[in-house]
């Protein structure tokens, strides 16, 4: 009987490691570490907005999480690429994102959800945040929470992005903390486990280290206000740039002390096109990791901005771009071993208490007091909202996608498929790669045009194009 039993158990816990991938990642000082075995994490990753940033319509049914075939395939191209996380940034939370998040997760690929939306009453007002921060705000920002708290990958919450700019008025960074406490206050209240809230900031120069330092410091009479994470969308490493001629240099002294993970939230300038990737080496290379973790790779699908990495065809295929066999020549190169060891003084660092003199920047405000909550908000937080949740992760037994998919040189490539991966397994470049084509599958084209190719979008109108979007967008700004 113990035998039996004994197998049993044991034949349960095949099941279970085939099912679930990712282990639940936590923060410990400026590095995110798997809290399973402490092996430090560094995010190798992809923006994920199938339709841009202007495709988000609740009323279609549809988002970027929410039809298991676009997911499936997409998640086997992105395995493939050898990336471990995702940002998605507008999220209906009505919708049903269970059979998505379950196909990422199996493929070892982690979730970072943006809170927020670009339609009114879904975001902060940057001119006048006490207008936007509402109890109807709240309680569509919990429900995208109840909607993935349940899954072991997703990372984190980013409860702002870019509502810092030059635009934006001095009560801002207040309002920010305010909804990072609410969320976490929402988390600690009623999540199985505590999931990191970070904020994602546009790389204005001149406000960047007051926003990071606002946003990161200890505030002792309101603690859950320090954000977990800090991602910074930096787009100053454009074409054969170097350290120095990026300033990313700048950005390693700056950042040198900080006390919480950072990574780049976007980056990938597309100035030079094709893209070539050579800020890979870089940021996952000895002079960024001991301060940055990491990146996600602005973006996944071709837009009208011309960011992407793969083509999204209307007959439901999907072509390869250059950008993509150039990505994933560089992820190839990489030292996983680097990435992964931990450092005992960064895992113990504390932040430093809420101070002004922590603060500069023109305009920039000069006052820790925060909002108090708007009326009905308490009783959201103990009571917990209704949203679309799923008890948990499901198994994934459908790994084959339908869709066809062609390589850079047009030829169809066939074998394609998830590998679901381990318990405790996230996934890696160079690892679960599947699919190849009638020629060589090895052969990059780096150096040829993108199959669509149109030059480089102007920066300075995908920025306006994005501001007026008032949330997400392509924070260009190379003030160096
Ligand atoms: C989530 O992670 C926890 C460990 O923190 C584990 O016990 C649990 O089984 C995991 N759940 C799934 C669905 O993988
Ligand atoms: C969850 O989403 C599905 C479709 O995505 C929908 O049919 C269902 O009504 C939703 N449930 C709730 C409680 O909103
Ligand atoms: C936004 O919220 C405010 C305050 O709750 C409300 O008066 C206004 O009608 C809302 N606007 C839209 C477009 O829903
Ligand atoms: C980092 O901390 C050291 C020691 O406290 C301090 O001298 C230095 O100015 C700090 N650097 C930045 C960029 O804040
Ligand atoms: C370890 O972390 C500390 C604190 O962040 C940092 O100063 C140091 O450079 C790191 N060491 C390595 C080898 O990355
Ligand atoms: C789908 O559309 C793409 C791009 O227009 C085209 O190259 C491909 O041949 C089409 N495939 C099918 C099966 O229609
Ligand atoms: C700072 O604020 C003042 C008063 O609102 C305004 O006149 C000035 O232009 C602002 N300066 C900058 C650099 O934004
Ligand atoms: C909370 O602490 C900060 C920093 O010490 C202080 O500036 C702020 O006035 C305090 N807020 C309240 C409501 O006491
Ligand atoms: C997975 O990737 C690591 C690091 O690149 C490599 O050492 C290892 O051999 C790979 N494993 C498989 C099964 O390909
Ligand atoms: C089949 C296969 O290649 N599995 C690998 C997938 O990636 C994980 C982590 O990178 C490896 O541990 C597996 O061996």
């Amino acid at each position: 009987m113990a035998q039996f039993k004994a197998a049993f158990l044991c034949l349960v816990a095949l099941f279970t490691s085939y099912a679930f991938a990712v282990a639940p990642l936590v923060v410990k000082g400026s590095d995110f570490v798997n809290s399973i075995d402490d092996a430090r994490f560094q995010i190798i990753g992809v923006a994920y907005q199938p339709g841009g940033s202007s495709g988000f319509d609740p009323g279609s049914g549809i988002d970027p999480l929410s039809d298991a075939s676009v997911c499936l395939r997409d998640a086997v191209l992105m395995q493939r690429l050898g990336v471990n996380a995702i940002r998605v940034y507008n999220l209906d939370p009505d919708l049903d994102h269970s059979a998505c998040a379950s196909i990422f997760n199996a493929a070892g690929i982690y979730m970072i959800l943006d809170v927020n939306s670009p339609l009114p009453n879904q975001s902060l007002n940057r001119g006048a945040p006490w207008e936007s921060y509402s109890s109807d705000y709240l309680e569509r920002v919990f429900k995208v929470v109840e909607g993935f708290m349940n899954f072991n990958n997703t990372l984190g919450f980013f409860s702002g992005n870019e509502v810092i700019n030059e635009d934006s008025v001095p009560q801002v960074p207040a309002y920010i903390r305010a909804v990072t406490r609410d969320v976490k206050d929402y988390i600690a209240a009623q999540a199985p486990r505590s999931i990191p809230v970070g904020y994602s900031a546009a790389d204005v120069r001149p406000l960047l280290m007051g926003t990071f330092n606002y946003m990161s410091c200890e505030l002792s009479n309101d603690t859950s206000s320090k954000i977990d994470f800090f991602g910074l969308n930096s787009y100053s490493w454009c074409g054969d740039a170097t350290f120095e001629s990026s300033g990313y240099d700048v950005l390693v002294a700056d950042f040198g002390n900080t006390t919480i993970p950072i990574f780049f939230s976007e980056y990938g300038c597309n100035n030079v096109s094709p893209r070539t990737f050579t800020e890979v080496p870089a940021l996952y290379g000895k002079e960024m990791t001991s301060v940055f973790s990491g990146g996600l790779i602005y973006e996944y699908s071709e837009e009208p901005n011309n960011y992407g990495l793969v083509n999204l065809n209307d007959n439901g295929t999907v072509s390869l771009l250059v950008d993509y066999d150039n990505l994933r020549t560089q992820y190839d190169s990489l030292d996983i071993g680097l990435l992964e060891k931990a450092n005992a003084t960064a895992t113990s660092l504390t932040p430093p208490s809420c101070a002004v003199n922590l603060l500069s920047g023109t305009n920039f405000t000069m006052s820790f007091n925060l909002p108090d909550r708007p009326n009905g908000v308490d009783a959201l937080i103990k009571n917990g909202v209704s949203g679309n949740s799923s008890d948990s992760t499901n198994a994934v037994t459908n790994t084959k996608p339908s869709q066809t998919v062609y390589a850079t040189n047009g030829q169809e490539i066939s074998g394609l498929q998830l590998t679901v991966l381990d318990w405790d397994q996230s996934n890696l470049p160079g690892n679960n790669t599947s699919g190849t084509t009638p020629s060589s599958p090895s052969s990059t084209t780096s150096g040829s045009s993108p199959s669509n190719t149109n030059t480089a979008a102007k920066v300075d109108d995908i920025k306006f194009g994005a501001l007026l979007m008032g949330a997400l967008g392509v924070g260009i700004y190379m003030q160096l």
